[in-house]
């Protein structure tokens, strides 16, 4: 007779669709999906993304140029960075990309995305890693961007972006990124930031953007961040969140950011990075098995997997295959594809149009991929590991 059994292993439902004895169909979470392309680039085109990143904001009429002036600093902050990492910085002009940022300061606070925007913790954080590449901290008012994150840390330890009062752990981590970078973290108060960092734990190791949301890889790039730079990593469940973040990969060597959802360039690196910053990044580089739990009961010939043992030693199967989830070389295929070889830029999957946030953030997942021809990344900070050494920044990383 047929019928249904069904599990929950790690928090993840596993149903299976029986006959007498023996299990014909296993389903995991489902899964959304790709194909990249027949013919996708192998290589990584450098000097294309170089001018592409230099040209785009040189065009002031372009409606895209216009469109995106409340993004403008994070976009110089993608730009600048992901020119650092190809060796290409000396392409733009320093001064002017200083007066710049100096233009978006307010009167004794934080960064507007523009000059005459409000100002924001996000601005205020691609603001000062801007200056701290260009060594041009002292510049600016720096008290004065100092006591604005000073003042958007709540009671809870939690952190708003901006006077309008929205919290999400995103602020949390801008928040003290940039007073590291300033060295002047005792400028809040860290236990009880981390305290609410803490709360936004889930079950399955992974974090959301507040307490009780669903778990997103780009929330635990910004917590696992934020534990980094304030030495409280033992906080975490390393297996478990280790275990989530590998099992973004999707069968087109793409990740996503949580589960049933697209893959996209730009979680390369907020996966690769929460990944490397745990320690944990060689469970992507020593593989060549195209193993997944999905992909094993896919192939598994229908009498070979007995019910019993499906339902009792399922966890032992998973904890062994978790070290083969991701698979490098299908990710660096991944990034590759969604390359523009006519406009250079990279976009967030193949055939869409490319941008600076994807750009950077593919560059980036490349360098921390072991990228050679590229400068090497700070995972934490996303930037120059060169800079985050000059500052001698104590930043607790795993082995
Ligand atoms: C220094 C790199 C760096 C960052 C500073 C601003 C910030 C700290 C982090 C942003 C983290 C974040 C929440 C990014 C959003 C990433 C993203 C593309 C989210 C899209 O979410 P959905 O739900 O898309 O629209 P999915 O992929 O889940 O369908």
């Amino acid at each position: 007779m047929d019928y249904y059994c069904s599990e929950v292993v790690h928090g993840i439902r596993v149903t299976g669709a029986c006959t007498s004895n023996f299990v014909v169909q296993i389903e995991g979470t489902p899964q959304s999906d790709i194909e990249l392309p027949v013919n996708s680039p192998v290589q990584l085109w450098k000097l294309k993304h170089r001018d592409y990143i230099v040209n785009y904001g040189k065009s002031k009429d372009d409606y895209e140029y216009c469109m995106s002036e409340y993004l403008r600093i994070n976009g110089v902050y993608w730009g600048i960075t992901a020119l650092c990492l190809l060796d290409q910085l000396d392409q733009l002009n320093k001064t002017e990309v200083i007066d710049f940022v100096k233009s978006c300061q307010h009167p004794s606070s934080g960064f507007g995305a523009s000059p005459n925007h409000d100002p924001h913790i996000l601005s205020t954080l691609s603001a000062i890693q801007i200056l701290t590449i260009y060594d041009a901290v002292d510049e600016i008012d720096v008290d004065g961007a100092v006591n604005f994150i000073h003042c958007q840390q709540q009671n809870d330890g939690s952190f708003s972006g901006d006077k309008w009062g929205e919290i999400d752990n995103r602020f949390s981590f801008c928040a003290l990124a940039c007073l590291s970078l300033l060295g002047r973290l005792d400028a809040i108060n860290v236990d009880s930031a981390i305290d609410f960092i803490l709360k936004c734990m889930n079950f399955d190791g992974a974090f959301g953007c507040k307490p009780g949301s669903e778990s997103h890889s780009a929330q635990v790039y910004c917590c696992v961040g934020s534990l980094a730079i304030t030495g409280r990593l033992h906080h975490l469940n390393i297996d478990a969140l280790g275990w989530w973040l590998s099992e973004r990969q999707l069968p087109s060597g793409g990740l996503n950011g949580r589960p049933e959802k697209l893959p996209d360039v730009c979680y390369s690196w907020w996966v690769l990075s929460s990944l490397a910053i745990i320690g944990k990044l060689h469970w992507i580089n020593k593989v060549k098995a195209i193993l997944s739990r999905d992909n094993i009961f896919r192939h598994c010939p229908e009498n070979l997997l007995l019910n019993h043992i499906l339902l009792t030693k399922i966890n032992d199967i998973l904890q062994l295959l978790f070290f083969f989830l991701i698979v490098k070389e299908k990710l660096i295929n991944f990034i590759l594809a969604c390359q523009d070889k006519e406009t250079g830029g990279i976009a967030d999957k193949p055939g869409d149009l490319v941008d600076p946030f994807h750009t950077l953030f593919g560059i980036a997942g490349l360098s921390l991929l072991g990228d050679t021809t590229l400068k090497q990344v700070n995972p934490v900070y996303c930037m120059p590991e060169e800079v985050i050494q000059k500052l001698r920044l104590k930043v607790q990383m795993l082995n």
